[in-house]
């Protein structure tokens, strides 16, 4: 018999101001990396940029109107960093402060939660120029500044906080495969930023204990549990490899403040290892998360290498998709990737895909769930979970959604049988609200409840249509 959510659970969505804020050169807001990033030609592969975006910093109160007619009970969004800070460090802009103030305001008003993220991967263009963004030190401290800024304004009215949103993502996109600002390909600088945002995650999450001392923060991290792609021993060593590269590298240092060893060597061993002094790991080890934010998209299926084991030829089919950089590997691929020798990533023959290459797995997510909570011992908050599609407005005004109600469905059963296992999941946060801009996919990948009338190149009236999954949500938020 499966579990009932708790009366308080936090059916939710979530956003990031650069997919949906727009007005990014209003009212004191300071240039960040993707406003620079996604005006240079050729650079993104849609073309288009967050520039207006679906306008929501105008259209905020419309917006959460429309949560409220859904009966949302949370809402996960970001905090523009240089909004609040338009040159990365200096004066705090007030009318930044402003804007999230009215919006949380406004949330309270309709019984929404607010849960803030810190960082969602837009950090100011002139932290970046004046210290190489994440590769240097210094920048640790202007972060805590713009921290301190937001817990002073919004401490008292915002229960929960995520620090950075999918460390693992936004540096892997930004250092290794150049699709995300700073546009770098070198996997030495990758490790090293990762470094300084984890110093940070832990100065933050302690500064946070210090000035909100009741309420609740936590990283979120991009996970995908590591199949093996047969029962062969060497399979199932190649998924344990990736498990440690692809999460443990990160979770570890989140909850247990420490490396985990095997990546460490290897590392040190190609000499792109991280400098980490003991001062870094005492602070690391002081930072302790109050919950783990869990992204949920697909998992990862493994076998033993070619390199490690060369006498085994190709046997499965590999992974790589000349559309989705997500799942690209980059031409040189042994010089880029450290992993190579341990792991290597091949298609689940089991799996169906979304129209973009994502596999679906709905049981994916009770794994990824029991494997968190058993290891970490920390709630969840499932920050975000959902199909991206490429959504029709039909004729008479209706969007038919039915494949995101099935997707979204299926995934919450599992989560179900997880909180039924056991799993303390304080709530469930679905990709995304309204559309938005997909970083790598324009406005045509659509992940919302809510259909935004822009295409690409033309924003039309940016009007907002509940879809067909609005108001199943609606009505599934109501039973619990
Ligand atoms: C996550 C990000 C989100 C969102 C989502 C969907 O990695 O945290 O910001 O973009 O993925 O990704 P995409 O838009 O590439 O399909």
């Amino acid at each position: 018999k499966l579990k009932k959510f708790p009366k308080n659970f936090l059916w939710g969505a979530a956003s990031a101001a650069y997919q949906i804020e727009g007005a990014w050169n209003e009212d004191g807001k300071g240039p960040s990396i993707w406003d620079t990033f996604s005006k240079i030609p050729g650079k993104t592969f849609h073309g288009t940029n967050g520039d207006v975006a679906v306008d929501h910093y105008h259209r905020y109160k419309e917006d959460v109107d429309l949560m409220a007619k859904m009966g949302l009970k949370a809402y996960r969004f970001s905090i523009s960093w240089s909004r609040i800070i338009p040159d990365g460090d200096g004066e705090v802009n007030q009318a930044g402060i402003e804007f999230y103030s009215n919006l949380i305001d406004e949330l309270r008003k309709n019984k929404i939660e607010p849960i803030i993220t810190l960082y969602h991967w837009d950090i100011p263009q002139a932290s970046q120029d004046k210290y190489h963004g994440w590769e240097s030190r210094e920048v640790i401290e202007a972060f805590k500044k713009y921290c301190r800024a937001v817990f002073e304004a919004y401490g008292s009215r915002v229960r929960y906080w995520v620090t950075f949103n999918e460390q693992n993502v936004f540096t892997a996109m930004g250092y290794r495969w150049a699709s995300h600002p700073p546009n770098v390909t070198d996997i030495k600088r990758m490790y090293a930023a990762n470094h300084i945002v984890n110093l940070a995650n832990a100065e933050a999450i302690n500064l946070f204990h210090q000035m909100v001392p009741n309420d609740q923060i936590g990283p979120s991290f991009g996970y995908g549990p590591a199949y093996p792609i047969t029962a062969d021993p060497k399979d199932v060593l190649a998924a344990d490899n990736a498990d440690d590269f692809n999460n443990n590298w990160w979770l570890d240092v989140y909850c247990r403040g420490k490396y985990p060893t095997l990546v460490m060597n290897h590392l040190k061993n190609l000499g792109v290892a991280p400098t980490v002094t003991f001062e870094d790991t005492k602070l690391l080890k002081s930072a302790k998360p109050d919950f783990l934010g869990i992204n949920y998209y697909h998992g990862g299926t493994f076998q033993q290498n070619q390199i490690e084991h060369p006498d085994k030829g190709n046997q499965h089919e590999k992974k790589i998709s000349k559309t989705d950089p997500y799942l690209m590997q980059p031409k040189d691929a042994q010089a880029q990737t450290p992993e190579t020798p341990m792991f290597d990533s091949v298609q689940n023959p089991y799996l169906d895909k979304t129209q973009w290459g994502w596999e679906i797995d709905p049981i994916g997510f009770r794994i990824t769930l029991r494997r968190v909570y058993e290891k970490y011992q920390l709630p969840i908050m499932v920050t975000e979970n959902g199909l991206g599609a490429q959504d029709k407005l039909e004729a008479n005004g209706v969007i038919n959604d039915q494949y995101r109600i099935d997707y979204l469905q299926t995934h919450i059963i599992e989560m179900q049988r997880a909180l039924t296992d056991g799993v303390d999941i304080l709530g469930y946060c679905a990709w995304s609200f309204t559309d938005l801009l997909s970083w790598l996919n324009g406005y045509k990948k659509r992940y919302g409840f809510v259909y935004i009338n822009r295409n690409d190149d033309d924003q039309k009236d940016l009007a907002r249509i509940p879809k067909k999954s609005f108001y199943w949500y609606r009505d599934f938020i109501r039973k619990n």
